[in-house]
């Protein structure tokens, strides 16, 4: 079955590509820039990585950010990412860059794009990996912090399919970006939204009502409101679920009690996804198999999961009919 799993084509439409920042390259960074970590060897810094909750890691995962400095950091960071695709066989993956945590921190919204941009390309030209890129706003910084960072972006419409919002979900509830979303869709952009990770089931309404949001990014908190659940099989909502960052942040206290299954079972649009793999314990088939051994998904359903998310893609058609 492991075989299996490994071998199965992918999708990954949940991934956070500061998340995929493993602590060798980390080091390699600090060095390459001359910045101090707050950890003396790689070992020390995978120790680090327990958390509580979702924000006792995103303290650890912007600190881990600051050693992205230049272009060519952020091409590094992709392009391992996507050697890590080609042996887990995904095959697509739209990806979430935060340009806040950079911008905020001095470095040039272009220095971001154009390093990530130009590991995508080169991943479709030599692995075959096709990709779409999602801007992000953090959800903790203000509404004109964001309609800053939509001005910003204005240059490189071109390289980015939609924008999201992601970062600490309790207390910033969706329709604090109902204005941004909705100039974001003026420019052709879709829209997704982390909701439903810690907060409640109305944040995932409120994603769907008011930033019009096409993708639920989590949204395993919706089983608390039953008629909700109804709601988004019906509407056929997909949801990119991450089951290891969702045990590693407590949101389950273990596998076997996680509700991917019954979500499946209800004929949601379940996807599996792996959010932030280096901080979380594992990428695209360590999510698959760790959700087949504790709940015993089928072959079958692990098909549909990956069916699902080609559905759920923001590939152009053409490439759909060739995954599909
Ligand atoms: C994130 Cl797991 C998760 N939740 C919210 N925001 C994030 N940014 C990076 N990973
Ligand atoms: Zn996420």
């Amino acid at each position: 079955m492991e075989d299996f799993i490994r071998d199965m084509p992918k999708v990954e439409l949940h991934l956070h590509i500061e998340g995929s920042l493993e602590p060798e390259l980390m080091f390699e960074l600090a060095k390459r820039n001359n910045i101090r970590l707050p950890y003396s060897s790689v070992e020390e810094a995978r120790n680090a990585y327990q958390f509580t909750d979702l924000q006792s890691f995103l303290d650890i995962y912007y600190q881990g950010a600051n050693v992205l400095q230049n272009q060519q950091d952020f091409f590094d960071l992709t392009w391992a990412y996507l050697l890590r695709c080609q042996q887990d066989n995904v095959r697509h993956t739209e990806i979430f860059f935060d340009p806040q945590t950079h911008t905020q921190r001095n470095i040039p919204f272009d220095v971001v794009i154009n390093g990530i941009t130009d590991a995508l390309k080169k991943g479709e030209e030599e692995l075959g990996i096709s990709s779409q890129l999602i801007m992000s706003f953090l959800r903790h910084l203000s509404e004109q912090d964001a309609f800053e960072t939509l001005e910003q972006a204005q240059p490189h419409l071109d390289k980015i399919v939609g924008v999201g919002l992601d970062s600490s979900e309790v207390g910033h509830p969706p329709e604090k970006f109902c204005r941004v979303f909705a100039a974001s869709r003026q420019l052709g952009l879709k829209c997704v939204a982390h909701a439903g990770e810690e907060g409640p089931p109305d944040n995932i309404r409120s994603a769907i009502n008011d930033l019009k949001a096409e993708r639920i990014d989590h949204g395993v908190r919706c089983t608390s409101d039953r008629k909700l659940v109804d709601d988004l099989a019906k509407m056929k909502m997909p949801l990119t679920i991450c089951p290891l960052s969702n045990i590693k942040l407590r949101v389950f206290s273990s596998m076997e009690q996680h509700n991917i299954l019954f979500l499946l079972k209800k004929g949601l649009c379940v996807t599996i996804n792996s959010d932030d793999p280096a901080f979380f314990g594992g990428y695209m088939t360590d999510n698959f198999i760790a959700v087949h051994k504790a709940l015993n998904l089928t072959r079958h359903q692990l098909v549909q999961c990956t069916i699902n998310a080609i559905n759920a893609s923001f590939i152009e058609a053409e490439r759909k009919e060739a995954l599909l």
